[in-house]
C-alpha cells in the first residue's frame, strides 16, 4: 500500500520545515490539542516516516495545515519532528505559514494577520510580503513561563550545573555558562549532541513539569544551551538540542520564548524589552516582551518572535509499506 504526501520543503532560519500540503490524516477531535492526541494515537507513522531517514534526517521537522476548531481561527497547525509531536515550534510555524501564504493555501480574513490555533494554544501572527513573497513573520506566542529555577545536577564530563526549566510552547532545560560549560563554541557540537541527551535525563529525574492549563504538555523535551551572543546586533547566542541528534540551525522559537521567560523572571527583561536570539550558525529571531501574563499559579509573558523562512522545493514523497523502512528510522 502506497501513502502519498505532496510537500513543500524550505527552512526557517536555517532549520528545515517540511509542509505536508497534502496527505494530512483525518483527525478525531475539535481543538488542535485534542487532534495531537489522535494523531499520536493513531498516525504518528506518517511523522516517522517523512521525519526519520531515509526520507527526513535529526533534524527534520513540520507539519500540517488543519480547518481551526475555534470560530475566531484562521487555520490550525499540528508540528512533527524527529522529537514527536510538538505542541507548539516556533520555526516550523514561522516556515508553514510562509510556505502556506506563499502558495495559496492559506487565506487570511485580514490581509497581514492571521489568528492560528496550535496544540499549544492560540497565536497571533502578522506577516509582511514583497512581491509574491513572505518576507517575516512575526508571532505573539503563548502565555511563557519560569516553571523551575536553580536545579542542581552533575553531568559526567561537565561537572555540577545549575539548570533553570522554562516553558514557551515546550519545556526547555536552560543551561548558561558556568563551571564545566563555558559558552558553544568551547563546548563545539560534537559534544553538545554527546551531552545533551545526558543531560536532559537528569532534568528529568528532577523536575516533570506539568502545563497548568493542558495536561497533555508535560515533560522537558529540549536542552537550550545559552550563551553570549557573537554578532554586534545579537544580544544572546544559543543552541537548542532536541530528539536524539539535532541541534536547532534556528534561533527556536519556542526555546526563544522560553528564555525570554526566563530572564523576566529573574528580573532581567522587563515589559516591552526587544531580545534578539542568534542561533548556532548565526541566524536571527527578534523577540519582544508583549505583556505580562498569569498562567495558573504562575507569573508569565506573552513574548513574540519575528523571523523568516525560504522555500527550497516541492517534494512528494511516498511511503510503500512493502519497503522495510516505509516507518524510517534513527541511528542513535
Ligand atoms: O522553533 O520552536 C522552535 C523549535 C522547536 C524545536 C525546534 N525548533
Amino acid at each position: 500500500m502506497r501513502h502519498v504526501f505532496f510537500c513543500i520543503d524550505g527552512h526557517t532560519a536555517g532549520n528545515p520545515v517540511r509542509l505536508v500540503a497534502g496527505g494530512a490524516p483525518p483527525l478525531a477531535g475539535r481543538t488542535m490539542a485534542e487532534r495531537r492526541q489522535d494523531f499520536l494515537e493513531r498516525f504518528d507513522w506518517i511523522r516517522t516516516a517523512l521525519c526519520f531517514e531515509p526520507r527526513g534526517h535529526d533534524m527534520m521537522s513540520g507539519g500540517f495545515i488543519y480547518p481551526p476548531g475555534a470560530d475566531d481561527a484562521d487555520l490550525g497547525l499540528l508540528f512533527i519532528e524527529t522529537s514527536g509531536c510538538l505542541p507548539m515550534c516556533g520555526h516550523g510555524a514561522i516556515g508553514m505559514i510562509t510556505f502556506g501564504l506563499e502558495n495559496g493555501l492559506i487565506h487570511p480574513r485580514t490581509p497581514g494577520t492571521l489568528c492560528i490555533e496550535t496544540p499549544a494554544g492560540a497565536i497571533d501572527v502578522s506577516y509582511e510580503t514583497r512581491g509574491d513573497k513572505v518576507v517575516s513573520v512575526r508571532i505573539r506566542n503563548v502565555a511563557s513561563y519560569l516553571a523551575a529555577a536553580n536545579i542542581q545536577i552533575d553531568a559526567p564530563g561537565l561537572g555540577p550545573l545549575r539548570v533553570d526549566v522554562a516553558y514557551g510552547g515546550n519545556y526547555y532545560a536552560i543551561i548558561e555558562p558556568q563551571g564545566g560549560y563555558q559558552g558553544l563554541d568551547a563546548l563545539g557540537a560534537a559534544r553538545l549532541l554527546e551531552l545533551s541527551p545526558v543531560v536532559r535525563e537528569l532534568v528529568c529525574e528532577k523536575v516533570d513539569p506539568v502545563h497548568p492549563l493542558e495536561p497533555t504538555i508535560r515533560g522537558v523535551s529540549h536542552v537550550l544551551w545559552a550563551d553570549a551572543p557573537k554578532s554586534p546586533e545579537a544580544d544572546a547566542r544559543n543552541a537548542v538540542f532536541y530528539g536524539a541528534r539535532a541541534i536547532d540551525r534556528s534561533p527556536c522559537g519556542t526555546g526563544t520564548s522560553a528564555r525570554m521567560a526566563q530572564l523576566a523572571a529573574r528580573g532581567k527583561l522587563a515589559k516591552g524589552a526587544r531580545f534578539v536570539h542568534e542561533s548556532y550558525i548565526g541566524s536571527t529571531f527578534v523577540g519582544v516582551v508583549e505583556d505580562c501574563a498569569r498562567l495558573g499559579d504562575h507569573d508569565a509573558i506573552v513574548p513574540s518572535i519575528e523571523g523568516s523562512a525560504v522555500s527550497t522545493g516541492y517534494n512528494t514523497i511516498w511511503v510503500d509499506r512493502q519497503d522495510r523502512f516505509w516507518r524510517g528510522f534513527e541511528v542513535t
